[in-house]
């Protein structure tokens, strides 16, 4: 699979994609990652890329020609599996689905927001998606496109032990598994500063464990992520939340052009 990014600064990639499943996956040639630098693509000398909002207020604006003007010398002929995703704090919220999604194109081209955001027309006659990572206020769109890129990398066949794309496909869920949180993990010492692992870890009875597990599992979503039993409409109370009602989406519907 190809990953193109496009960004105003393509040094901060060095970091994040020289490490770990992204390494190894570039190495193994089942991904390559191309960054691209957006002032490659202005055409006065100092290079703009940014300007005042139509409007008045605060900030710049990542403007439209360059971004535009990238895309289309990356892809002269754009074709369907060469999907645009512009990062951006107005997007939809990533998850797991749409890196499954994501991870059964060939091409994936990752444009990075910056300042106070991104002229709209990007998202609105370039780009295939628009996500952001969280509800949380970034800088910028590169550490999302970094995130993104893990996502979908350590996905891909071959990659993690993913031995074919059938064993990729019963992968086709939230990620969470049954639709709770991983049941938690202990290992060696059984006793550490008196903190100890479960018994029932270690008498080795499978059964048992497997039990344990699943309730812990359930304990421990219901403590830190009752969303998601919200989503499979398993909540008995709804904790917290005016979204009570029995298998409320917290998505509004699925991703059509991704999978679903
Ligand atoms: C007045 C509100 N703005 C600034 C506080 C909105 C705003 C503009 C630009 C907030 C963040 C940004 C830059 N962020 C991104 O480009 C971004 C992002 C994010 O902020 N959060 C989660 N995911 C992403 S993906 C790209």
């Amino acid at each position: 699979m190809i990953f193109h990014v496009l960004t105003i600064f393509p040094e901060f990639f060095q970091g994040p994609f020289a490490h770990g499943v992204v390494k190894r996956a570039g190495e193994a040639g089942l991904l390559e990652i191309r960054i691209h630098n957006l002032r490659d693509w202005t055409l006065d000398r100092h290079k703009t890329v940014d300007d005042r909002p139509f409007g008045g207020g605060e900030g710049m604006v990542l403007k439209a020609e360059p971004i535009f003007q990238a895309v289309e010398s990356i892809w002269p002929e754009r074709r369907p599996g060469q999907r645009v995703v512009l990062l951006s704090a107005q997007g939809r919220l990533f998850e797991q689905r749409m890196a499954n999604g994501f991870a059964n194109e060939p091409e994936l081209l990752l444009i990075c927001g910056r300042y106070e955001g991104v002229d709209e027309r990007v998202a609105e006659h370039l780009a295939d998606h628009e996500i952001s990572i969280g509800n949380y206020v970034l800088s910028g769109g590169e550490l999302a496109a970094a995130v993104v890129v893990d996502a979908v990398a350590r996905l891909l066949p071959g990659v993690l032990g993913n031995e074919s794309s059938a064993a990729f496909e019963s992968f086709q869920d939230t990620g969470h598994g049954q639709g709770l949180l991983d049941c938690p993990h202990w290992t060696r010492p059984a006793d550490f500063r008196g903190w100890k692992a479960p018994q029932v870890l270690l008498n080795g009875n499978h059964e048992q464990i497997r039990q344990f597990r699943q309730q812990a599992a359930r304990d421990k979503t219901t403590r830190l992520r009752p969303d998601l039993l919200l989503i499979r409409g398993q909540a008995t109370k709804p904790p917290n939340s005016s979204q009570g009602e029995s298998g409320t989406r917290i998505h509004p519907e699925p991703y059509g052009k991704i999978e679903d």
